[in-house]
């Protein structure tokens, strides 16, 4: 069921607090934290706490949570003081989504080149 918690999630744990990450913002319906691979100086994820597998699946099933997760990478990228930042959402394999729990990336706090690898 789309939105339900899934038993093998990763992402889901961290959102029920099962699995330990570093927060760095939380709302009613979103969870910010630290990635742990980080790629850039700041590197942070934000996830919506209902478990949809990737963005698309989010916007088409729960666009207000969409919107709400959008709204924290831009909370996110001004509470780091970020005067620049990439917010990314992998969809598939092929595009580097390795967790199957939508997230964005916001990255920051160097130069980010275009276009990515
Ligand atoms: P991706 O877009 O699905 O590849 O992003 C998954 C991210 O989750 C990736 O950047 C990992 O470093 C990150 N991550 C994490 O923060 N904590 C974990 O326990 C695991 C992955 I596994």
């Amino acid at each position: 069921m789309p939105g339900e918690p899934q038993e093998d999630c990763l992402f889901c744990k961290i959102a029920a607090g099962q699995v330990p990450a570093t927060i760095v913002r939380e709302t009613e319906t979103t969870l910010a934290f630290q990635d742990i691979n980080p790629q850039a100086p700041v590197h942070i994820l934000v996830i919506p706490k209902a478990h949809y597998a990737n963005a698309g699946e989010l916007a088409a099933g729960a666009p207000e949570l969409a919107a709400d997760v959008l709204r924290e990478t831009e909370a996110v990228a001004k509470e780091q003081k970020l005067d620049a930042h990439r917010t990314v959402f992998n969809t598939g394999a092929g595009a580097g989504q390795t967790v199957f729990h939508a997230h964005a990336h916001v990255l920051g706090g160097r130069g980010l080149e275009w276009p990515p690898g």
